[in-house]
């Protein structure tokens, strides 16, 4: 399974603690005071004091706090934060497939309080789940019972105290309407081990799956975006005994997330989703907490070109109540375009919410292809920063903007007002991203999903860090 090497050297002190990494590609040694580390054959090596420091000297990266990037030049975003940038998953030129990145989530999956990452990748067919990432990041691939994973989400879904996978298989990634489309939970029966187990199919192309305990009776329910093509869903399936009942919330096409929260603060679960294709509209589902719904729009484009990407749920403004990042970007229906429209269109927008469930629009960036959002303390201020990412189509975008506004960053000034700079130079197809816990520091994972060929550049998964330089 080399294909799945990874190709991170993480450093250790000798309580366990991590606290710097390098990668292959990046000439370096790494040190501290009990010693240093250097990549070398595909291997990471511990060195000695004495001698890591001369060699940390010889290649002038002794423990800078600098990051670096594949050609060695240094990562900074120009508010002056340096970011470490290591390679998790490189790309495979001898995969008899081009491996592409749909999703990533970071998770304690085996609840060992070390690290995870869960990869969703549906060219390949399959999830790889980076296990003891605190360590070493041991992969390991799943691809029993799958046809096209685009999401997975861990849950602990028939309570017997460990985690299990649910995932969303598409079926097909290209347009139809063509009932490919599954839900599928992989059961886990070991530590390593997974029981695939089919709780929905027989559909339209199926975009998330998400759990919540939407009747309130204890157990753990799934939402599920049939995105299908012409026509489609948003549902849930009720767990009840054991079996899942499938309701249906709306029967429209398009919906590509929805998530299960508490919009009104009445103790019962609220569900917010995203409905792309030809409605571009965010709706919530207002729940009564015995399993029935009623929905209201929360924002409505005006032009289907508006191409909704997503939405994240978080309390941006931290008052108490989960607010809604939403991005637009998709153009994969769009073309032929003037980029220079989209641009104006493209971005990222937070609904706040009053803590009643009523929302008012903020803009904040426009930009092509914005795509995925997360929100991080990256300073280390208090407030909530921006981290997004955007999909830069070679296609149809002049050379000087494919590479350098892939992925932003954005600072809050304490009151939800951002100031947006590059992260790095770089990655053009970033489409997903994840936070990792604040005990590893300002840091997100980001999958890379080129949309036409896989170049040498491409890597499937990358870990930024951040060192807080400028405080
Ligand atoms: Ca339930
Ligand atoms: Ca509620
Ligand atoms: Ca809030
Ligand atoms: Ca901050």
């Amino acid at each position: 399974m080399d294909h799945t090497r990874v190709e991170a050297c993480l450093l250790q002190d000798h309580h366990g603690k991590r606290n710097a990494q390098i990668s292959p590609g990046t000439r370096g040694v790494r040190t501290d005071r009990y010693g240093g580390h250097v990549w070398r054959s595909g291997r990471c090596l511990h060195l000695p004091p004495a001698l890591a420091v001369a060699l940390a000297v010889a290649v002038g990266l002794a423990a800078s706090g600098c990051g670096d990037r594949p050609d060695g030049r240094p990562g900074r975003d120009q508010s002056g934060s340096a970011w470490t940038r290591v390679t998790l998953l490189e790309r495979d030129p001898d995969s008899s497939v081009p491996l592409r990145t749909a999703n990533v989530r970071v998770a304690d999956v085996d609840g060992d309080g070390s690290l995870g990452y869960l990869v969703s990748e549906p060219t390949a067919g399959r999830l790889v789940w980076l296990r003891n990432c605190d360590v070493d990041c041991d992969p390991l691939a799943l691809a029993e019972g799958l046809g096209a994973p685009v999401r997975v989400h861990p849950a602990d879904l028939d309570a017997d105290g460990a985690s299990d996978l649910l995932v969303a298989d598409i079926g097909a990634l290209a347009q139809t309407d063509a009932p490919v489309g599954r839900v599928v939970l992989l059961v886990r029966t070991g530590p390593s081990q997974f029981r695939p187990e089919v709780l929905l199919d027989e559909v339209g192309r199926v975009a998330c799956a998400e759990t919540g305990d939407l009747d309130a009776d204890g157990d753990l329910d799934v939402i599920a975006c049939i995105f299908g093509h012409r026509t489609g869903a948003l549902v849930w399936l009720e767990q009840k005994a054991g079996r899942f009942v499938r309701h249906d919330l709306r029967a429209e096409p398009g919906a590509i997330h929805a998530f299960p929260f508490d919009a009104d603060g009445d103790g019962d679960l609220d569900i917010a989703a995203v409905f792309s294709q030809n409605l571009e509209e965010i709706t919530l589902f207002r729940g009564d907490g015995a399993g029935s719904f009623t929905q209201e729009a929360l924002f409505t484009a005006e032009t289907h070109l508006y191409g909704l990407s997503g939405i994240e749920l978080t309390d941006l403004d931290q008052d108490g109540d989960v607010d809604i990042l939403v991005t637009n970007g998709d153009y994969f229906d769009a073309v032929p375009v003037d980029y220079a429209d989209l641009d104006a269109l493209h971005g990222l927008a937070w609904l706040e919410n009053d803590g009643s469930g009523q929302f008012d629009w903020h803009d904040i960036l426009r930009t092509l292809g914005a795509y995925s959002v997360r929100a991080l303390d990256v300073d280390d201020d208090g407030d909530l920063d921006l981290l997004l990412s955007a999909l830069r189509n070679e296609d149809i975008l002049p050379p000087t903007e494919r590479a350098t506004r892939g992925l932003w960053l954005l600072r809050n000034d304490g009151e939800q007002n951002f100031a947006p700079t590059p992260i790095v130079d770089g990655p053009s197809h970033i489409i997903t991203l994840d936070t990792l816990p604040e005990t590893h520091g300002p840091a997100f994972v980001a999958g890379s999903y080129p949309l036409g060929s896989v170049g040498p550049e491409h890597r499937r998964l990358e870990l930024f860090t951040a060192v807080r330089s400028n405080r």
